[in-house]
């Protein structure tokens, strides 16, 4: 049985919050399927992406669906104080996005300095954890943010490397799609 991922243009033009969906899948090896928002028949939901699972969960909001398939599919911390920690920072993604989201922070250089600084204290503090969710929630908006100096963000320059390496990230850069709108 195969997860079937519902977002804008079924991600045939581009991925948008989809991303991190399609990273998490990716980097599990699961089947899956992508289609446009008017093929989900599921519960109700206001915005996609949504998911459909083989266990029977139909569900939006990007992070929350991320949360809900982590553990199943092996991408979440298994220590609790690990575990609370990668919830935070997949909802300080999701937020950073939205504060980001359409320009990538053009007009608002001072917000992006403070997300920018608070992600490499969070980066820090998972060097040493294999990628995991909360990973693929930032990646979604730090790959669209020009490289930070590497000597004044050395954590988030080793977590750069650390996620562009993962089979997650890769398979979503192997669809060659624009993660904003061209
Ligand atoms: N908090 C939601 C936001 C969902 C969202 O804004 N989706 C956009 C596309 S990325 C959309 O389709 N919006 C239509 C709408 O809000 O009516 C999430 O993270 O999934």
């Amino acid at each position: 049985m195969s997860y079937t991922l519902y977002y804008h243009t079924g991600c045939t033009a581009f991925t948008g919050r989809a991303g991190c969906i399609i990273m998490l899948l990716e980097e599990a090896g699961v089947p899956y399927t992508i289609e446009a928002p008017d093929a989900y028949d599921g519960t109700a939901m206001f915005a996609v992406p949504a998911i459909k699972t083989p266990d029977g969960i139909t569900m939006s909001q990007a992070p929350a669906i991320l949360m809900a398939l982590a553990q199943n599919l092996g991408l979440a911390p298994q220590d609790p104080i690990k575990a609370a920690k990668a919830m935070q920072l997949c909802l300080d993604g999701a937020d950073m996005l939205s504060e980001a989201w359409p320009k990538v922070f053009a007009e608002k250089p001072e917000r992006r300095d403070k997300w920018l600084a608070h992600m490499e204290a969070c980066f820090a503090l998972r060097a040493e954890d294999p990628v995991d969710y909360a990973d693929f929630m930032c990646m979604q908006t730090m790959n669209e943010i020009p490289p930070p100096s590497t000597d004044a963000m050395p954590a988030t320059t080793a977590w750069y490397a650390k996620v562009t390496a993962s089979k997650g990230f890769q398979g979503l850069q192997a669809k060659k799609l624009p993660m904003i709108p061209q």
